[in-house]
């Protein structure tokens, strides 16, 4: 058993499409535990930390633009190998690569706007909870 804690984010194209509910509830019926939860319009310099990876990238500019561009829904998942996990829940970058029945593939049909973000890794995971849930704001 390896109990792990990832950071989810549903994207604005998907609060803005109403998806929230829906991306929540398949989390629960995964058996994943929904620990923290907020929505929020992401500040400009949060954003640029959170994608702090994909500075140099040429999508950078957009990528931000696009994660600001409206209330996300942050969400802190506390569960077994959440991390992976949610990963395979979410489908490839691209939707239009992601496998059937992921969250990619049944909602999202650009790369620029995909819907949800997943913690690549428990370094990532630990990052990007920090960034946007203090400690008192988590179920224990
Ligand atoms: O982790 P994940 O979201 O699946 O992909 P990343 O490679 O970390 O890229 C983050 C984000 O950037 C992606 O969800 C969409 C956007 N993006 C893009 O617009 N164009 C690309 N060629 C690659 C990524
Ligand atoms: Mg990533």
């Amino acid at each position: 058993r390896d109990m792990q804690r990832t950071y989810a984010m549903i994207k604005p194209d998907g609060v803005r499409r109403q998806l929230t509910a829906r991306i929540l509830q398949r989390f629960i019926d995964k058996g994943y535990r929904v620990i923290g939860l907020k929505q929020l319009v992401i500040p400009r310099e949060l954003a640029e930390q959170h994608y702090a990876e994909h500075r140099e990238r040429p999508f950078f500019g957009e990528l931000v633009d696009f994660i600001t561009s409206g209330p996300v829904v942050a969400i802190a998942l506390e569960g077994e190998n959440v991390i992976t996990g949610l990963r395979a829940m979410m489908g490839a970058t691209n939707p239009k690569d992601a496998a059937p029945g992921t969250i990619r593939a049944d909602h999202a049909t650009t790369i620029g706007e995909n819907v949800i973000h997943g913690s690549a890794n428990e370094e990532d995971a630990a990052r990007e909870l920090g960034l946007f849930f203090g400690d008192a704001e988590l179920l224990r």
